[in-house]
């Protein structure tokens, strides 16, 4: 089927560990070899075979109005023109700044970095210097990049290894880390309790999408805003990946939440390397070169990363043709949700299909997913033998059951359909 991917994969496995530059994309977590793309546009890829895929990874998120967009290139090609990276302050890094911050109103100042995990790095440094205080709650399955300090049952990569500590990582490195369930009220609260003063801040996705996705039980996330504030700790939103996805102004926009510290990527540099952080401006302004706590980064506020990211802002906030691009992503999350579900029940499989938005998870689970422990009860030879029967189907889903999927707004209703109908076949026959 891929004897070009087959042959290029070989030849990757020489020069690069396990053939791939991130774990996921090795396709461990569901057997075979990955493909190698040639092509991307809108919702479609192409491998270097020729086969067409519609994709519902969008490189992890940034691919929000799908791939190679006309906006987004020509911001690309018209910035480069003037150079690709100046290590100095250039207009489009204010352009970025005031731009989140007015989509986000908990956001007085942000700092860019090149990566999500920087991001994350970043803002709990930040919160420990900020309280002066060293240990940082997380939950498990929920994933904030490679930091040594947070892979600690982290999600996504880590998770689909079954390895949920890393090697190479020193217990004291960790020891500061407290990892409780999400959707947990009491362990938050034992936590607190059993660490008086010493909790710098939780670092949370709003709407964990690292080991599938599940959603915070209503009032949670308010609790979480309500603990951190009466302890003297920090709520930090991991929105590296729901950030101007779930809403306009983020899953803290949909929920209505006011977090201390945001962390963001993906979206906001519209595929090229970017991260950021970003929160009140007494929190903000102990970072270097003002304050105390040292950040920094050769290619932080890069202006090609800074173009694509404000062409993927502007235009996803654009109104266009039949209302937001918002309101388009939830038609098209609603209906692949409720096909689906549709799809598993008539083929009897059980399946529980989580989604917010324009993301979503098919657990091949009979209980219902709302936390890590939930998800790892999946059948997993059952969702690989779901991923390989709709990719030779011509449909790209996330290739581990511990990742999300994303929707595009350059996914049509016909494309949600045809993947539909390829899920009721692989279903009928699992
Ligand atoms: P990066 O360092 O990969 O840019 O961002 C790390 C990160 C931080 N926080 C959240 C909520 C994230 O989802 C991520 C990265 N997401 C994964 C997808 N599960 C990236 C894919 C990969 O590791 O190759």
């Amino acid at each position: 089927m891929r004897p070009k991917s087959e042959k290029l994969f070989a030849e990757a496995l020489k020069y690069i560990p396990g053939g791939v530059n991130s774990p996921v994309r090795a396709f461990r977590a569901v057997g075979g070899n990955p493909f190698f793309v040639n092509k991307a546009m809108g919702a479609r890829v192409w491998d270097v075979d020729g086969n067409e895929l519609i994709d519902y990874v969008g490189t992890w998120g940034p691919a929000i109005l799908g791939h190679a967009h006309s906006k987004i290139i020509s911001a690309v090609k018209a910035a480069a023109e003037h150079g690709t990276s100046f290590g100095i302050p250039n207009p489009l890094e204010i352009k970025m700044a005031k731009l989140i911050c007015e989509l986000v109103p908990s956001i007085q100042k942000v700092r860019m970095t090149s990566s999500g995990t920087e991001a994350c790095m970043s803002a709990i440094r930040l919160a420990r210097g900020f309280t002066k205080r060293d240990k940082i709650i997380k939950f498990d399955g929920c994933y904030h990049g490679h930091v040594d300090s947070l892979l600690v049952k982290a999600g996504s990569g880590a998770l689909t290894f079954g390895n949920p500590d890393s090697a190479g990582i020193p217990a004291a490195f960790t020891q500061h880390t407290i990892v409780v369930p999400f959707n947990d009220v009491d362990a938050v609260k034992a936590a607190f309790a059993a660490n008086k003063n010493q909790i710098a801040g939780i670092i949370v996705e709003p709407v964990p999408g690292n080991a599938g996705l599940y959603l915070p039980k209503p009032g949670y996330l308010e609790f979480l805003r309500k603990i951190t504030k009466a302890k003297g700790a920090l709520l930090i939103f991991d929105e590296v990946m729901t950030g101007f996805r779930l809403a306009k102004g983020g899953a803290q926009g949909l929920f209505n939440i006011s977090p201390d510290l945001t962390c963001l990527g993906k979206i906001i540099g519209g595929g090229l390397p970017v991260g950021a952080f970003g929160g009140r401006t007494e929190i903000m302004d102990l970072l270097a070169p003002l304050g105390p706590v040292y950040q920094a980064g050769t290619l932080s506020g890069n202006p090609l990363a800074m173009a694509a990211g404000i062409a993927n802002l502007e235009e996803l906030n654009s109104k266009t043709g039949n209302g937001t691009k918002y309101a388009l992503l939830e038609k098209l999350g609603a209906q692949l949700a409720t096909g689906m579900r549709e799809a598993a029940k008539s083929a009897k499989v059980p399946v529980q299909f989580n989604s917010c938005g324009s993301m979503f998870c098919a657990y091949f689970a009979s209980v219902p997913v709302h936390n890590l422990a939930d998800a790892m009860k999946s059948d997993r030879e059952r969702f690989k033998k779901f991923f390989h029967g709709m990719l030779n189907s011509g449909i790209y889903l996330a290739p581990s059951q511990f990742e999300a999927g994303f929707i595009s707004t350059a996914h049509t209703e016909a494309d949600i359909e045809q993947t539909i109908s390829s899920a009721a076949k692989i279903l009928r026959a699992l």
